[in-house]
C-alpha cells in the first residue's frame, strides 16, 4: 500500500449506496478503505469491485480456520479485487501460511491481527500477541494489526515485528485512541470508522485526521 496519508478508512456502514458516497467524499484523504463483515454481507462481495475503482481495498474478515477454508476465502476476496486481506494468527502457522500463500500468488497483503483495540482485546490476546507478531514476520506477512488504543502496545509490537512489516491500527476517534499519538508510538496507518462515517462533514474529519498525523 502506498503511503501518503497514512489514514485508512474503516467503512462499516451496511448499504451500497451510502458506503460509495462516504468513499468518494474522502477519497483525496485516505490510502485505502477497509471493508467488512457488515457492508459485505450487507451488499455481497461486489462491493470490492466497486470501492476498488475508488481506492485500493482492504478486506477485514479476520481469516480464522483451517489452512484449506483460509485458502478459499482468500481466493475470493483477492479475486473480487481487494489488495490486502486481515486474517487471525491465533489458529497457528499453518492457516497464516496457507493466507500468505495466496497472496503471494495475487500480489497482494496479508495484515495478521496481534492485539485487539477493544477492552475485551486484552482478555486473550494479551499474553499471545508478541509470538502472534513474530510469527507474522516469520510467515512473510505484510503487516500486522495493533492497538491505536494503547500506544505502549504497538510500541511493543513494532520492537518485535522490526521496520520490514507494516502496522495498521484501529481505535482512533470513537474508541478513544489518537493518531498522532499511535503514528509516533510506530504505527505506519491508521483505520478510522465512525468518527468519519457517521460524521456531518466526512471530508473534513478525515482532513483533520491527516493533518493531525503531520507529525
Ligand atoms: O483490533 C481491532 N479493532 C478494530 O476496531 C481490529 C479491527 N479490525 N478493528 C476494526 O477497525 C473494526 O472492526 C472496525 O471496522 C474498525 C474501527 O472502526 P471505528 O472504531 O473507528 O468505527
Amino acid at each position: 500500500m502506498e503511503k501518503k496519508n497514512r489514514l485508512i478508512l474503516a467503512l462499516d456502514v451496511t448499504d451500497r449506496e451510502h458506503a460509495l458516497r462516504i468513499a468518494n467524499e474522502v477519497s483525496d484523504y485516505v490510502d485505502s478503505i477497509k471493508v467488512g463483515y457488515p457492508l459485505v454481507l450487507g451488499e455481497g462481495l461486489g462491493i470490492v469491485k466497486e470501492l476498488v475503482e475508488i481506492a485500493p481495498v482492504i478486506a477485514d474478515f479476520k481469516v480464522a480456520d483451517i489452512p484449506n477454508t483460509d485458502r478459499l476465502i482468500c481466493e475470493h476476496v483477492f479475486n473480487a479485487g481487494a489488495a490486502g486481506i486481515i486474517t487471525h494468527g491465533f489458529t497457528g502457522r499453518d492457516s497464516l501460511d496457507s493466507c500468505v500463500k495466496v497472496a503471494n500468488d495475487f500480489g497482494t497483503d496479508v495484515y495478521v491481527v496481534t492485539e485487539m483495540s477493544h477492552p475485551g482485546g486484552v482478555e486473550f490476546f494479551r499474553p499471545v500477541a508478541e509470538d502472534i507478531a513474530k510469527m507474522a514476520v516469520e510467515a512473510g506477512a505484510s503487516g500486522v494489526v495493533a492497538p491505536a488504543t494503547r500506544p505502549e502496545r504497538v510500541k511493543d509490537i513494532r520492537k518485535i515485528i522490526g521496520e520490514e512489516l507494516s502496522i495498521i491500527s484501529p481505535g482512533v476517534g470513537a474508541q478513544g485512541g489518537s493518531a498522532a499519538d499511535v503514528i509516533r508510538a510506530g504505527a505506519d496507518w491508521v483505520i478510522v470508522g465512525r468518527s468519519i462515517y457517521n460524521s456531518d462533514s466526512p471530508a473534513e474529519v478525515a482532513k483533520k485526521i491527516c493533518d493531525e498525523m503531520n507529525c
